[in-house]
């Protein structure tokens, strides 16, 4: 068994996995009832990753103002889990999940950017490299789903966010970011046009990969809903038409944009002739709850809560995974196992994601009833020690959920004052996590603590408290 608190997983177990899974997948064929050949040649894989959007704001997951018609239609073609989770809810340490298949404590790029502290001045120093590049050199280590793929004869596009420097150095085959330390470099330069400005570098991409005839992987990242909210005035209109408060009205008309744009790219797919050799996946990064004052409510992105974490995930492969609502437990650290599954690759080591192909497949449950996920500051303490900015994890074991709290360091940003004490919620009947069950269930908060521990022991740090947000540099400076 590898460990998973010294990071990347043992690569001799990861073979072993792949055999008996490759097993199963044979048997499967003879087995399930829903009619599909396997693809002689392997599938292509398209990423669509949302940026700042709520799990309730879809028109299918019920909301009842925002206008969804694509993702809409994407869901009802997919295998649809309305309970999917990221384990983090912040942009770059979602996303390199994404890339890597492994949790923010594995791959160490728990926040947004290092933050100016000793720790991250002495690796700085000790390297001769800024900080933030030492930051980026986490994915040489980790390799990336663009690499794995190629190794199956897959080219590869990038556009939208990305924080890994240039789109090479994820492996990327094509991409439009050249990354830090270009100018804007930070998350996603040039490629941050995506969507926004159409989508012709992605079209011409696949268009390209079709011609060629090679498989192709796609990593559609739009800076969108995100701000800015700089909707079309066609679509802002029709919402402050419904009565809606304007800053709202924003946030709405830009998820509506950005579903005009996921339309565009799956319509492109589709009218290429090759839908039925494409899988389509879906996750958004973190959530969000737009506020009138125009910011975004605590328990939203960054927070460990519902509507932070939550996030709904589908998969399209019309003729291979029957469209279907599917109730169990899904995250976004199953995606780079299933995405490998699918294409016949490999990576280098085992994941702690599932390869849920086998259930897409064949409609039979996922008999996995338990997710974990961890926030960190939004600012990395140390790049090399993910559990300096630890501040919560978290586990849900059926519709119970446990999160426990951490003293890391929180960094420059605030987050909502707590007392530090466990907190245990019903999913089921209080999805709002209004209610704390802690002190009436010690048992319950026992044996999910263990669970967590099973995941991984937080050792470094002491649970229960909150450590005191870091004061301002150069307030401190002032004091004696
Ligand atoms: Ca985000």
């Amino acid at each position: 068994m590898h460990n998973v608190t010294t990071g990347i997983p043992n690569p001799r177990r990861f073979l072993t996995l792949t055999t008996s899974s490759t097993i199963a997948r044979g048997a499967l064929l003879f087995a399930c009832t829903f009619a599909y050949a396997e693809s002689a040649s392997p599938p292509n894989v398209v990423l669509i990753l949302s940026d700042d959007q709520g799990y309730t704001d879809y028109g299918f997951m019920g909301h009842p103002e925002i206008e969804t018609p694509n993702l809409d239609r994407l869901a009802s073609e997919s295998a649809l889990f309305r309970r999917g989770y990221v384990p983090t809810a912040l942009c770059r340490p979602s996303l390199m999940t994404l890339i890597t298949g492994l949790y923010s404590h594995q791959n160490k790029t728990t926040g947004n950017d290092p933050a100016n502290t000793s720790a991250n001045k002495a690796h700085a120093d000790r390297a001769g490299q800024p900080a933030r590049e030492l930051l980026i050199s986490h994915i040489d280590k980790t390799g990336s789903l663009p690499k794995w793929l190629a190794e199956k004869g897959y080219v590869s596009h990038q556009s939208g966010k990305w924080w890994e420097g240039s789109y090479q150095r994820g492996g990327f085959t094509e991409g439009m970011t050249a990354g830090f330390p270009n100018p804007r470099g930070r998350h996603g330069d040039a490629g941050l046009r995506i969507g926004r400005d159409g989508l012709k570098p992605v079209t011409d991409f696949i268009d390209r990969s079709v011609a060629a005839d090679k498989p192709f992987f796609v990593w559609y990242a739009p800076f969108m809903p995100h701000t800015p909210h700089t909707p079309p005035a066609r679509l802002l209109e029709k919402y402050k038409a419904k009565g809606v408060h304007e800053r709202i009205a924003k946030y709405y008309a830009m998820c509506e944009w950005f579903d005009e744009t996921c339309g565009a790219l799956i319509n492109h797919i589709d009218e290429s002739g090759i839908k039925e050799n494409t899988l389509v996946l879906y996750v958004c990064d973190n959530g969000w709850i737009q506020t009138e004052q125009g910011s975004y409510a605590v328990r939203s992105k960054r927070s460990p809560h519902e509507h932070g974490t939550r996030t709904p995930l589908m998969f399209r492969w019309p003729g291979t995974i029957p469209a279907a609502d599917r109730p169990e437990l899904c995250s976004s650290i199953d995606f780079v196992p299933t995405i490998l599954a699918a294409a016949g690759a490999t990576g280098p080591h085992e994941f702690p994601g599932l390869n849920l192909l086998k259930e897409l497949k064949s409609g039979k449950a996922i008999e996995r009833d338990t997710l974990f996920g961890e926030s960190f500051a939004h600012d990395i303490a140390d790049i090399e020690n993910p559990q300096a900015s630890l501040l919560y994890r978290w586990v849900i074991c059926g519709y119970d959920k446990l999160l426990l709290t951490y003293d890391g360091r929180p960094g420059k940003m605030t987050y909502p004052p707590q007392s530090g004490e466990p907190q245990l919620f019903d999913l089921q009947n209080d999805p709002g996590e209004n209610e704390n069950l802690a002190s009436r269930n010690p048992e319950r908060v026992k044996q999910l603590s263990a669970i967590l521990n099973e995941w991984y022991v937080a050792d470094e740090r002491q649970a229960g408290r909150f450590a005191a947000a870091a004061p301002k540099a150069d307030k401190s400076k002032r004091k004696p």
